[in-house]
Formats: structure tokens, sequence, C-alpha cells
């Protein structure tokens, strides 16, 4: 009796049944593309100077992070995290405030060493770009 419903409805919304199927498949697809898509290739937001500079080193003590992107970002949808030498990782908590295409932030660099800044941005043409920039910290007085 199911069976029999079935094949007497579907053959009247033939089209439609193809436009919802193409259109499901269209998404997944996009999804995909979006989800595979690397951060350097073909980059949608990146980077156009960042505070600290890649390979740079700083001070140990407050560090002020800033990242201008050549695009408007999602704030809300965008984060920022750091890698520490001993490999731990902080989440840094985004000001709320500032211009469209900037991420910024502080942190306490507390260890001296090779730590890694991670982003991760949504722009607001949907797609997510992710990177890093590696600097170093060293004590105060050997630091410049
Ligand atoms: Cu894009």
């Amino acid at each position: 009796m199911l069976a029999y419903s079935n094949a007497s409805i579907a053959p009247e919304f033939p089209g439609t049944r193809r436009a919802v199927l193409s259109f499901a498949i269209l998404l997944g697809v996009s999804a995909a593309v979006i989800a595979l898509r690397p951060g350097i290739a073909r980059a949608h937001a990146i980077i156009v100077a960042a505070q600290p500079a890649m390979n740079s080193t700083v001070a140990r003590g407050e560090l002020e992070i800033r990242l201008d992107f050549n695009s408007q970002i999602d704030r809300k949808r965008s984060r920022l995290s750091l890698q520490r030498p001993d490999g731990s990782e902080i989440i840094v908590a985004l000001a709320p405030y500032g211009p469209a295409g900037v991420l910024a932030g502080q942190a306490q660099a507390t260890l001296s060493g090779s730590w890694k800044l991670r982003w991760q941005v949504l722009s607001l043409d949907g797609h997510i770009t992710r990177g890093e920039v590696r600097f170093f910290v060293r004590e105060l007085d050997r630091a410049r």
C-alpha cells in the first residue's frame, strides 16, 4: 500500500523532486568546498599586517595582538589562540570593538621560546580561512 502511494505521487512531481535533489547536492558540495578550502591558497580573508609580526621577537610579559585582514570579518565566528613553547594552548579573548577587518586581543606571554598565534576567521562572503604566525618571546633585556 505504501509502495503504491509513493509510486502514484512521485510521477506527478518529477521536476520538483529533481530540483530539490539538485539543490540539496549543491548545498552539500558548497559546504564541502568551504570545509576543504585551505587557508593559504586563494584565501578570502588574508592577513595584511600582524602584530606580533611573523618570526619577530617580542619581550616577555603583556602581549598585544592585532591582525589586520584584507576584508571585513565576522568577529563572532572568528577566533585566536596561542600555542606556548610547552605546547599548551591559550584562547585569546577578542576585543569586541574595532575596525571591521581587525582581530585584536591581549595575552600574557610568560614563557620564553617559540610561540604560535593561530587564527581562524569567517569573512563576510561566508568563507573560513585560517593560518598561524610564529614568533619568539625573550626576556625584556634581550628582546631588542
Ligand atoms: Cu570568499
